[in-house]
């Protein structure tokens, strides 16, 4: 991130999965992948996040090699025609291992560095910028009556602790980014507290992604109840508490409707302080 920054960035999801909640099966073919990556950079994106493995409960865990073979490609074709930033959504230091010697340049670990024990190692030997993000316990499992005495300070604590160990390990503290994980283990009102704390995250001096794209708790909050595909006003209305927090990056399925209503929210409130 850089000072000059007025506003969030947009990270396009490319997810390159059978099972993904919201566009499993979609972009599982490389052809596919590819059209998709291009359309959201096309649309405005400014990162784009390739992940070969769903993080949703129940999803199908997915081998190294397969997941290896989802996404190299689609990076290495990416890198051929964009020098767009790509991030690599991952828990397997293997994967981002491979993805980055095909040009990925961000690692986003949605267990932050905790479920391989050379992780931490790996990160720092890559050099790349690292996301951690904050789960409460297993993919599987996490949605199973999540429960926090004080979620905020708890997801905070253990950010922190998450940010000190990998520069423990090496990683570069300037390379880091924090992640609150929505829907990781987390109620609609645990979702809803984070979002709120935003700027405590924030001031934590770590660029903080935001991702509340299509997620479930949107629908809880919709008297209609809302299918993913149907969850848009909600993501916009999240990611724009997150602009307004300060969020360094929203990564976002709707890429082109994000970008739009950044771009408003950027013209509306010009000259407030600059990011980190
Ligand atoms: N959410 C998902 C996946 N990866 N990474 C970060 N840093 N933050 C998030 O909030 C986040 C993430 C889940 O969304 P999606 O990729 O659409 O679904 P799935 O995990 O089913 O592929």
């Amino acid at each position: 991130m850089t000072a000059s920054q007025t506003r969030p960035r947009v990270m396009g999801i490319v997810n390159v999965t059978p099972d993904s909640f919201s566009d499993g099966g979609r972009f599982l073919d490389p052809a596919s992948g590819l059209g998709h990556a291009r359309r959201l950079i096309a649309d405005g994106a400014d990162i784009l996040d390739i992940g070969g493995e769903s993080t949703r409960p129940g999803a199908t865990p997915v081998a190294e090699e397969d997941e290896i073979a989802r996404v190299v490609p689609l990076i290495q074709a990416l890198r051929a025609q964009s020098d767009i930033p790509i991030s690599i959504d991952t828990m397997k230091p293997a994967v981002a291992r491979a993805a980055v010697a095909a040009g990925a340049t961000i690692w986003n670990d949605v267990a932050a560095l905790r479920f391989a024990p050379d992780a931490a190692e790996v990160a720092a030997e890559l050099g790349c910028q690292v996301v951690l993000m904050h789960m409460l316990g297993q993919p599987g499992t996490m949605q199973d009556a999540p429960a926090y005495d004080d979620v905020v300070a708890e997801v905070e604590a253990f950010l922190l602790a998450r940010a000190e160990s990998a520069v423990a390990a090496g990683v570069a503290r300037d390379r880091i980014w924090l992640d609150p994980g929505v829907g990781f283990g987390k109620t609609p009102e645990h979702n809803l507290a984070l979002i709120a704390a935003l700027p405590r995250l924030v001031a934590l001096g770590y660029p903080v992604l935001l991702g509340a794209s299509r997620k479930r708790f949107i629908a809880a909050l919709d008297p209609l109840g809302a299918e993913p595909g149907q969850r848009l006003g909600g993501s916009l209305a999240a990611h724009l508490a997150g602009a307004t927090a300060g969020v360094a990056a929203v990564r976002a399925h709707d890429v082109r409707e994000t970008a739009q209503a950044l771009a408003v929210w950027d013209a509306v409130f010009p000259r407030r302080a600059a990011h980190t």
